[in-house]
């Protein structure tokens, strides 16, 4: 299978993905969800002998810096909803792959980046990682699953912070906070990221499933949530103040936001 955004290596029984838009700093488009679910409902599934998968960022500066704030030009409140809706569905299969899937985060992993790396079942930060949930500062929230899964990880009252002022944290407070399995040197990422599989490759294929499964299972997520946030999603993608926000980020400029 070729891809235009991703890239795909072997080693070991590990795939490594890597997300491979540097330049704009590996923002998630149309075309790289695409390809994400193409990925894991074709491809990763039907490779013989692949024990996990590892999904980093292209490049020392970010893992993903959200979806592509240039492709939201023209969005309103219905396509906003569906493409939450494609975005969401395409995460949920990743954290319900039956193989590990870790995300070795390289630097900014923000919005749909930290969302990105939630859905995953694992996370390794390098030192200059930073998380975050920016989206307010673009007037509008989360669309893959952030309102949802980052409660899972950080508890209510930090989430809630986090996902009304959009402020950073970095790896270290992500660690702290249970966002991130371990920090390492950046040098050292993958190299925790793989050591971390093998030793889980070395247990059974049947239990490792057994585990994600039932953890997932305990969440039993509320379904109502998920499509809250979409609702909600397409709601804020009818806005002024979403034209506005996303603009100004093109431009380089602050946002002034109406609440139109
Ligand atoms: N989308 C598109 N381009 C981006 C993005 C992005 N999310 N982030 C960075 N880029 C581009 C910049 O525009 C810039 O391109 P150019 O050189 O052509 O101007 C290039 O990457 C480098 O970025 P900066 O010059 O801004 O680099 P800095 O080091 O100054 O700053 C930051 C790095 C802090 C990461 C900064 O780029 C930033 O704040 N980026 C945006 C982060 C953000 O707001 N992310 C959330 C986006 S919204 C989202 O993810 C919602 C998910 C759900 C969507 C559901 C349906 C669509």
């Amino acid at each position: 299978m070729s891809y235009q955004n991703l890239s795909v290596q072997e080693e070991n029984g590990i795939l490594i993905l890597t997300i491979s838009r540097e330049k704009a700093l590996n923002a998630l488009n149309g075309q790289t969800i695409l390809e994400l679910r193409q990925f894991f409902a074709e491809d990763a599934p039907n490779r013989d002998g692949i024990r996990s998968i590892i999904i980093t960022g292209a490049g020392p500066k970010a893992f993903v810096a959200g979806a592509d704030i240039k492709e939201f030009v023209g969005l309103d409140a219905e396509n906003g909803r569906q493409l939450s809706q494609r975005g969401q569905d395409v995460f949920r299969m990743i954290e319900t792959f039956p193989k590990p899937v870790l995300a070795a985060v390289n630097g900014f992993a923000l919005g749909g980046g930290c969302e990105l790396a939630m859905a995953c079942h694992l996370r390794v930060a390098s030192e200059n990682a930073r998380f975050g949930q920016p989206e307010v500062n673009l007037g509008i929230i989360p669309g893959y699953g952030g309102t949802q899964r980052l409660i899972q990880y950080v508890g209510k009252g930090k989430a809630m912070e986090l996902l009304l002022t959009g402020d950073m944290l970095d790896a270290r407070e992500a660690h702290t906070l249970g966002l991130v399995n371990h920090v390492v040197p950046a040098g050292e990422l993958l190299d925790k990221a793989k050591s971390i599989l093998q030793k889980i490759a070395t247990k059974g294929p049947v239990a490792v499933a057994g585990v994600i499964s039932s953890v997932n299972a305990y969440f039993q997520y509320n379904e109502d949530g998920f499509d809250h946030e979409v609702r909600a999603f397409g709601k804020t993608t009818g806005t002024e103040d979403f034209k506005e926000g996303a603009t100004a980020f093109i431009e380089k400029r602050q946002a002034n936001f109406t609440g139109k």
